[in-house]
């Protein structure tokens, strides 16, 4: 059997971002030359059908070593995790799953001298005693979550990884990411995916957090454009190698209802916060993000209004 070179492999492939970051590497680069890579088959049909897929468990390094079999990696987006309100259900097992994880596909890239690769940090590293208004790149980052805890540790072994190995890691800090073709999976930014599914399907949404709970926040063609820009930075330009700030939106529960009661002045919200407002209220309300914008030229395009538009517009589109 030939290799297949070249190749670039998204693990995670099935979720939030990966779904749908796959399906941008696959127009970028051609759909036989992207590899996805989950625990499970993939739900969306565009995924199964466009490209190749892989059954990948990261916590099993002999998925990984069956791969290289098959093909040459150049590139390797690393997505599986577990995030903040599923991992506090089980600590250790996030825990497991988020570091060895990032271990076994940090060691896999090394071994077959993949030439970049992709992992996702998020605005869980800060926590209670990070200032919250305009949160700098480098400040106080005392996580309290288990989620936090390992993207921090996270970021720190890509960072050493990148040092002492020359592997050219490169990542950014996301807020709560929000687009309409795929949901989310357990992280306490969720509802501002959920809400507009449901002003739309019923015109009320009972929200986990409180009406002033503000987040900061981007819309899914952001996210994907700043993570493709990241990774086509010239190697000098890329300068932080822990992760980036990055910055689009910051909205409470109740600005995103008067955006969406802009289309339907009907829709209803009502609050019974959960054990996710204490995650919430340990993350920063606005990112800076100057290092990424002037290291290689991040700038978001969505307001919260203009994400509303669009969000309504295809979740729509698609229901019908
Ligand atoms: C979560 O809420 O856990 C994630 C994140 C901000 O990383 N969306």
């Amino acid at each position: 059997m030939t290799r297949q070179k070249n190749a670039i492999l998204v693990i995670g492939a099935c979720g939030q971002l990966g779904s749908e970051l796959t399906l941008e590497l696959r127009k970028l680069y051609g759909n036989a030359n992207v590899v996805a890579a989950d625990i499970q088959y993939p739900k969306q049909a565009e995924l199964r059908e466009t490209g190749p897929f892989e059954i990948v468990d990261v916590l099993t390094p002999q998925h990984l070593a069956d791969l290289a079999a098959k093909y040459k990696f150049d590139q390797i987006y690393h997505l599986a995790a577990i995030l903040s309100a599923t991992g506090e259900k089980n600590p250790k097992f996030a825990w497991r799953l988020n570091m060895d994880g990032l271990f076994n596909v940090l060691d896999f890239a090394l071994e077959q001298k993949v030439e970049k690769v992709y992992w996702p940090s998020s605005i869980a590293v800060f926590g209670p005693n990070t200032p919250r208004q305009n949160t700098p790149q480098d400040t106080i980052m005392d996580p309290n979550t288990v989620y936090g805890i390992s993207k921090q540790a996270g970021e720190r072994w890509c960072e050493y990884y990148f040092l002492k190995y020359g592997l050219d890691v490169r990542s950014l800090r996301y807020p709560g990411l929000i687009g309409y073709k795929a949901l989310p999976g357990g992280g306490t930014t969720d509802y501002a995916v959920d809400i507009y599914h449901q002003a739309l399907a019923k015109g009320t949404y009972k929200c986990f957090l409180s009406e002033n709970t503000r987040l900061p926040m981007m819309y899914m063609p952001d996210a994907l454009k700043g993570t493709l820009d990241l990774m086509h930075a010239p190697l000098e330009q890329v300068k932080v190698r822990s992760s980036y700030n990055l910055a689009a939106m910051s909205f409470t529960p109740q600005e995103i209802t008067a955006s969406i009661q802009r289309h339907y002045p009907d829709f209803t919200i009502t609050y019974e916060p959960d054990g996710r407002q204490q995650i919430a209220d340990s993350w920063p309300q606005s990112i800076n993000d100057s290092a990424a914008r002037q290291d290689w030229g991040w700038q978001p395009s969505f307001t919260l209004d203009t994400m509303t538009d669009d969000m309504l517009l295809n979740l729509k589109r698609t229901n019908n």
